[in-house]
């Protein structure tokens, strides 16, 4: 069974969505840790090594999550999840902007997926069976 963690980072308190990502990546068959609303970087990464996990999904509501994920991938390596699958979706900066330079940015800062606001989880079910499929 593949393990993802998932949880909101920073000082982000929004719930709903996290509780609703739980519930429907349970439902596909994933064992999911969830660290949770209040979540640092830390908190993703000892979960993940604690469960051998393949994916952390981050999800940031409030409009910092582009402070709250610098050196996270750094983070990763330096904890030795090398290959770790780093997503980030929810509302990830504050107000609008192109999406196409958040999702660059966030790419250089090492997210594999990154997701606009008004995607929800059963939007990306395909693309994490493939991005799982055929890991250990
Ligand atoms: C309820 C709510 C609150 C409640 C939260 C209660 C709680 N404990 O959950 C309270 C009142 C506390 C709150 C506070 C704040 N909020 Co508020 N809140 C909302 C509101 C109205 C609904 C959020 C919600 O529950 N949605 C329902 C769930 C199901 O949807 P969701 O959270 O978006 O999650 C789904 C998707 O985003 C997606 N998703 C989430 N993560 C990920 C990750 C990946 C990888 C993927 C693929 C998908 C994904 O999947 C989820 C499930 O489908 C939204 C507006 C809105 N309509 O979304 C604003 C909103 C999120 N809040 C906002 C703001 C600004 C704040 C405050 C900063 C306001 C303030 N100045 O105090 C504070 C921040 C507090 C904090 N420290 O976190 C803004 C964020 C703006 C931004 N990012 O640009 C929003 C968008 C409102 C707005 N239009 O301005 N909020």
């Amino acid at each position: 069974m593949k393990t993802i963690v998932i949880g909101v980072i920073g000082a982000d308190v929004h719930a709903v969505g996290n509780r609703i990502i739980e519930y429907t990546l349970t439902r596909e068959g994933y064992n999911v840790v969830n660290v949770g609303v209040l979540s640092s970087q830390e908190d993703f990464i000892n979960a993940a090594i604690e469960t051998s996990a393949h994916l952390i999904m981050v999800s940031s509501l409030y409009g910092h999550g582009e402070l709250d994920c610098r050196g996270m991938r750094d983070k990763c390596n330096e904890a030795g999840l090398k290959d770790i699958i780093l997503y980030v979706g929810g509302n990830i900066v504050v107000g609008k902007q192109d999406f196409k330079d958040v999702e660059k940015r966030f790419k250089d800062m090492g997210f594999n997926r990154v997701y606009p606001p008004g995607t929800t989880i059963d939007m990306v079910l395909d693309t994490i069976k493939a991005d799982l499929e055929g890991l250990e």
